[in-house]
């Protein structure tokens, strides 16, 4: 039924500029809205818990998606430990070590989010408490990982991402 009414809307629009094709700009600005109404969002709530390096875990293993749709993440830290800082980064299957190593590489003046050719899409860092948004498309039908990259974290803050 969304879809239905969201397909009407496209059509209407699409037949109301293609009456009168001169004013691009305009036509350009509702384009743009109307591809974000499409958008067809994946919200996952997910909870950074633990206070110590041998608890802290995220609250999800396993993340299941739709091919195309968008994928966001609202990431809570639960944390109440200083040294319970954390993020999560969304990576090409097998390459988590990697990227977790160039992530110490690239230090706390990069947030631990390196320049790297197999990273997909990366969150701020979230101290004790706070909550941060990562929002991005999902990757190619396929298997991926995520994981926290602030140094250490890696190999007990992780999970797989599943595009079908
Ligand atoms: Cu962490």
């Amino acid at each position: 039924m969304k879809i239905l009414s969201q397909a009407i809307i496209l059509a209407s629009f699409t037949l109301f500029f293609s009456s009168c094709g001169s004013d691009t700009t305009k036509s350009d600005a509702v384009e743009t809205v109307v591809n974000e109404e499409i958008k067809n969002w994946e919200e996952f709530n997910i909870s950074a818990l633990g206070n110590t390096m041998q608890e802290m875990m995220f609250s999800e293993k396993n993340i299941n998606v739709k091919e195309g749709s968008w994928i966001r993440i609202i990431l809570k830290n639960e944390g109440i430990d200083q040294a319970m800082i954390h993020n999560i980064l969304f990576v090409n299957f097998g390459k988590r070590k990697d990227v977790a190593l160039k992530a110490n590489e690239a230090g706390p003046e990069n947030d631990f989010i390196p320049n790297h050719p197999e990273l997909i899409a990366a969150s701020d860092l979230a101290l004790p408490g706070e909550t941060v948004t990562l929002e991005f498309q999902a990757p190619a039908k396929g298997n991926y990982e995520f994981f926290c990259s602030y140094p250490g974290h890696a190999d007990m803050m992780k999970g797989y991402l599943f595009v079908k």
